[in-house]
């Protein structure tokens, strides 16, 4: 077992011999379109890996049959399901009667609704359900599920950790690698319906026609499974491959280049999903260079893909020097006066917290503070800042804490309901996640690194998801249902994101992360042109104290969340403790609830993230012989390097605080190595 499979292994499963799928099966689908002709072989080949005989397509139902029809087919029609209500992605997978026979039925209102149903099927099979009695139904509450890809045209990926790019750019748009398919599979399966290709550190070649017939080579693949392609684009490109002497949004010769270029990409890419763009933020150009807003810049290339119900995605995620006393005020200072002014078909992308995908960020202000305008939720499944593909972080609880936070503007309001709009009744919604996804044999650069994957989609189809169920059904259907294996390695994967807390920037502590590459220790520095580059500007530790002021007294971010929340966080008495050096700048000896100082509680979270992980190994050793050997073998290994790399960050944070502070280990605590 090398991972290739992901979660679609389709294994037959050990815990529950033969019950799987027991009687004959055979595949009927009435109307052979290019997604139901998709859904059927992916049922063919699952149900192979289930079943006890062979397993093949039928032209029509008898008993046993596996029955793939949109809810509009005269023989589904006639069975009066519950199917309205699944609007146009939902499915329904119920055990009927046809014609006397009793069949398995995978409807929906669309065929893609029907291919999502065909992989609710499999999960089901997967997680240890049986054909008997089936009775499944689920609808996405979120529209655009996309994954960003932060690819290069040169085969390189920032931030990514599993290889080369998997977009063989050199030889598209003629060779059309089968991994393409399987990537659509796998992200079919968790209810994906959009890909970015392109990193947003744009460059502009991507819009030139040669891009465009390699990015079209990987729509027409992409189509059948239900995912549209988008590119990133760099708001320059008018001058850089439009000749042009400008790039202000409210030239018209400006809007007049970009409503040309979308409709050439859309002469190749009829059902193109869009733009995303990220503008004025870490050197990319953008609207402000023209003194223009961020609306002015976005409205421009909504016009510009409108007419082909097109829609624009542009980032939030902007630091400049306007909001010198705080980074984490930037994007809400910058966009929140904005909301109302942005087209019908532009979403704002706001990252999960104000800063960058830290272990652990309050939510960011801005979810709840901009009714007017779908906010995207960009989620980072690379892990930057939480040891690459290294180190093991079941990211489902980070996802979930963000979801569930409650915004404090109306009773009852979370991130999620301003997520899926049922906040506001938007109709247009989004989820973004930043791909860890490259050209490893694994995808991920580790098999447990497949989960965060599996779990942004899960989580994208239903932001109110719960991450310990997502992460058993990803545990049964990548190694065995057999709960002698799920129960230990998802008691692993769902403490394993706080482990990485405790070890790196435990109490709200974030960002001291090593220069640029952000992997291993460095609160130390200080020196680095921009302050906010440097983990000094984040911790402030100084002989009295640690911690960042964002209250009254100091920068006074908190002001930006929504009263009741900015009231909680700004108490000190009040703030979560997780949160508490994110928004204040306390004593050493302050005492937490606990009883224990602050310094010993710190020092008690350094431990605990370095015991977790040793703890994580043996719960791994002891799962050994009821894991294949190489995945077995790679995850061991990875497992001792985060041992080892808990221990360095522990050490090395511990050494440095108490450089700063002059204090001794707590007593009972083992001095750093
Ligand atoms: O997390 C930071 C990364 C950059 C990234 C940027 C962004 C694509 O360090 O590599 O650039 O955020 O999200 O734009």
């Amino acid at each position: 077992e090398d991972g290739y499979a992901l979660w679609m292994r389709y294994q037959p499963q050990a815990a529950i011999p033969g019950e799987v799928v027991r009687q004959p099966v055979s595949i009927v689908v009435p109307n052979a379109t290019p997604t139901l002709t998709r859904a059927a072989e992916e049922l063919r080949r699952g149900l192979s890996g289930y079943a006890a005989g062979p397993v093949a397509t039928a032209p029509a139902v008898r008993a046993g049959s596996v029955m793939l029809a949109v809810a509009g087919d005269p023989a589904v029609a006639s069975l009066h399901l519950p199917t309205r209500s699944l609007t146009d992605e939902g499915y329904l997978v119920r055990s009927v009667t046809i014609g006397g026979a009793p069949v398995t039925l995978v409807t929906g209102n669309s065929d893609r609704g029907v291919l999502y149903g065909a992989f609710a099927l499999l999960r089901h099979l997967g997680t240890g359900g049986t054909l008997a009695k089936v009775d499944l139904t689920s609808t996405p509450k979120v529209k655009l599920r996309v994954l960003n890809h932060w690819d290069n045209l040169d085969g390189s990926v920032e931030r990514g950790y599993a290889g080369q790019s998997i977009w063989d750019w050199w030889n598209l748009p003629d060779l059309k690698d089968p991994r393409y398919t399987d990537y659509a599979r796998a992200n079919a399966s968790i209810g994906i319906n959009g890909t970015v290709l392109n990193n947003v550190n744009a460059k502009a070649d991507s819009l030139t026609a040669p891009y465009i017939a390699k990015a079209a080579a990987l729509a027409d693949i992409f189509r059948p499974w239900g995912i549209k392609v988008y590119l990133s684009a760099r708001f320059s490109a008018p001058i850089e491959i439009g000749g042009l002497k400008t790039a202000d949004p409210l030239d018209p010769q400006v809007a007049a280049w970009w409503k040309a270029k979308a409709d050439e990409i859309y002469r190749a890419i009829p059902d193109f999903g869009g733009f995303l763009v990220k503008a004025n933020s870490e050197g990319q150009p953008g609207p402000r260079d023209y003194h223009r807003s961020h609306a002015d810049g976005a409205n421009m290339l909504a016009a510009a893909v409108a007419p082909h119900k097109g829609i624009v995605m542009w980032r939030a995620f902007v630091y400049a020097d306007t909001d010198p006393d705080d980074r984490a005020k930037q994007a809400y200072t910058e966009f929140k006066p904005l909301d109302g002014t942005f087209a019908d078909n532009v979403l704002v992308q706001v990252k999960n917290g104000a800063i960058d995908f830290q272990p652990r960020e309050p939510f960011h202000p801005l979810f709840g503070a901009m009714p007017k305008t779908p906010l995207v939720m960009e989620f980072q499944i690379t892990k930057e800042y939480l040891g690459f593909a290294s180190h093991l972080a079941y990211l489902g609880p980070l996802f979930q804490e963000v979801l569930d936070a409650p915004t404090g503007v109306k009773r009852g309001q979370t991130v999620a309901d301003v997520v899926d709009g049922s906040a506001e009744g938007h109709r247009l919604t989004g989820m973004a996640g930043v791909a860890n996804i490259g050209r490893d044999r694994d995808w991920t650069g580790s098999p447990f690194n497949q989960a965060n994957w599996y779990v942004f989609g899960r989580m994208a189809w239903d932001p109110e998801a719960d991450a310990d169920t997502i992460a058993r059904e990803w545990a049964a259907q990548t190694f065995t249902p057999d709960p002698a294996v799920v129960d230990p390695v998802v008691a692993m994967m769902m403490g394993s994101r706080e482990a990485v807390v405790d070890y790196m920037t435990p109490l709200g502590l974030a960002h001291l992360m090593a220069t640029g590459h952000h992997y291993g220790p460095g609160p130390w520095v200080s020196d680095l042109a921009r302050p906010e580059w440097n983990p000094a500007y984040y911790h402030r530790a100084d002989k009295q104290g640690i911690g960042f002021d964002r209250t009254r007294s100091g920068s006074n971010a908190v002001a930006q969340y929504a009263p009741p929340v900015a009231k909680r966080f700004a108490d000190v008495g009040t703030v979560p403790e997780r949160d508490l050096l994110w928004f204040h700048h306390v004593g050493w000896d302050r005492r937490m609830a606990s009883g224990r100082t602050l310094w010993e509680e710190m020092v008690r979270h350094y431990d605990a993230g370095v015991g977790y992980v040793a703890g994580m190994r043996q719960q791994w050793d002891a799962l050994r012989p009821r894991i294949d050997a190489e995945r077995w073998e790679k995850t061991a290994t990875l497992l001792a390097i985060q041992e080892r790399e808990a221990r360095w960050w522990r050490d090395a944070s511990l050494a440095y605080w108490m450089s700063v502070n002059g204090r001794a280990l707590p007593a009972g605590v083992r001095a750093p190595e």
